[in-house]
């Protein structure tokens, strides 16, 4: 029988219940609980849009899909499993399940394009922490596909439908804000990938679509003692009435997914100010199971491969 190559599929995780919220809540601030105000506030926004985020689900559906096309397309037998940063099944439990079903290879990959020491660097150190303690071989883990042929062509995809929902030139009109989530400022003297592997993939974009008028941009900073990367999306809209910007495009190349980020964050919060100054606010829609980011997924997947 042919070797069986575990995949482990990584994401960050959202609660269950609105019950599990603290507990994550805990484990993203690393093992600090939160006041009973910032706990609220968090339930307030799980509950703005709909009472849970569907971040799970998804995940789930791109796991799946990614096991299948990577199956279709390979001579070797790939199993998935998903393993999330700070909620169940996390990555741990993942890397136990693979050593249970008799798995001693595996690679792995975060459902996220963009490299940061504090994002897909914390979830390469858990994954290596946990493959040690099971007994897996990792063989490689995915760094990055920012720049992945498919991937931009489905973020291409979007941008062109949703331009059409503005009226006149939208191209030329248009400002598109290329988001991601900010990370604390200090990630800037460390070298961190992460700002220019997100303004190359906003470039790439901006040039195949002939957009004339585009920036990145940050969203969703945390609130901690430090500051974070910015101008955040909400100031910046300020910022860009005042310029006399009347159509903004939001279009979250950091994130993958629907879940708080964009369904609160953009769509409630950043479209309330919008309604207020005046602004027409679109967002591109979320690549979620396109079947063009599971092949960009299994492509890079394949390409890693080849190179152990
Ligand atoms: O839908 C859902 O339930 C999950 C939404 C969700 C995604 C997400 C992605 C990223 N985060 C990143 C970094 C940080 C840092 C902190 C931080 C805090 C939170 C909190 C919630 C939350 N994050 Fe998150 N993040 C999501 C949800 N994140 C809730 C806590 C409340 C708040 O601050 O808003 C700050 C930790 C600290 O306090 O020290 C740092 C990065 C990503 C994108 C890459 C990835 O997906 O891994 C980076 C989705």
């Amino acid at each position: 029988a042919k070797e069986k190559i575990g995949v482990l599929v990584m994401a960050y995780g959202t609660p269950a219940s609105l019950d599990d919220v603290e507990a994550y809540y805990t484990h993203i601030r690393r093992g600090n609980p939160p006041t009973p105000e910032r706990l609220q506030e968090l339930v307030d926004r799980y509950q703005a849009i709909g009472g849970l985020s569907p971040l799970l689900e998804i995940t789930r559906a791109q796991v799946d899909n990614l096991e299948k096309r990577l199956n279709e397309k390979s001579p070797h037998e790939f199993v998935a499993y998903m393993g999330m940063k700070h909620a169940a099944p996390f990555i741990e439990d993942a890397i136990k399940r693979m050593a249970e079903d008799g798995i001693k290879q595996a690679i792995g990959i975060v459902l996220a394009p963009h490299y940061s020491m504090m994002s897909v660097g914390t979830y390469h150190k858990t994954a290596k922490e946990a493959a040690e303690t099971y007994g897996i071989e990792l063989l490689s883990l995915v760094k990055d596909y920012h720049l992945d042929p498919d991937f931009i062509q489905a973020l291409v995809n979007r941008v062109e439908e949703v331009l059409q929902r503005f009226p006149g030139k939208a191209k030329e009109q248009v400002k598109v804000l290329f988001t991601a989530h900010s990370l604390p400022e200090k990630i800037l003297e460390m070298k961190d990938p992460y700002p220019q592997q997100l303004r190359e993939t906003a470039e790439v974009i901006a040039q195949r679509v002939g957009l004339k008028h585009w920036e990145t941009g940050w969203q969703s900073a945390g609130q901690t003692a430090v500051p974070w990367l910015g101008p955040d999306i909400l100031e910046r809209m300020v910022s860009l009435q005042k310029e006399g910007v009347k159509q903004v495009l939001i279009c979250p190349i950091g994130f993958v997914s629907d879940h708080l980020e964009v369904l609160y964050d953009i769509d409630i919060e950043c479209q309330k100010l919008a309604k207020e100054l005046e602004i027409h606010l679109e967002r591109t829609a979320s690549l979620n199971a396109d079947p063009l980011y599971i092949e960009c997924l299994s492509n890079v997947i394949l390409q890693e491969l080849a190179k152990t």
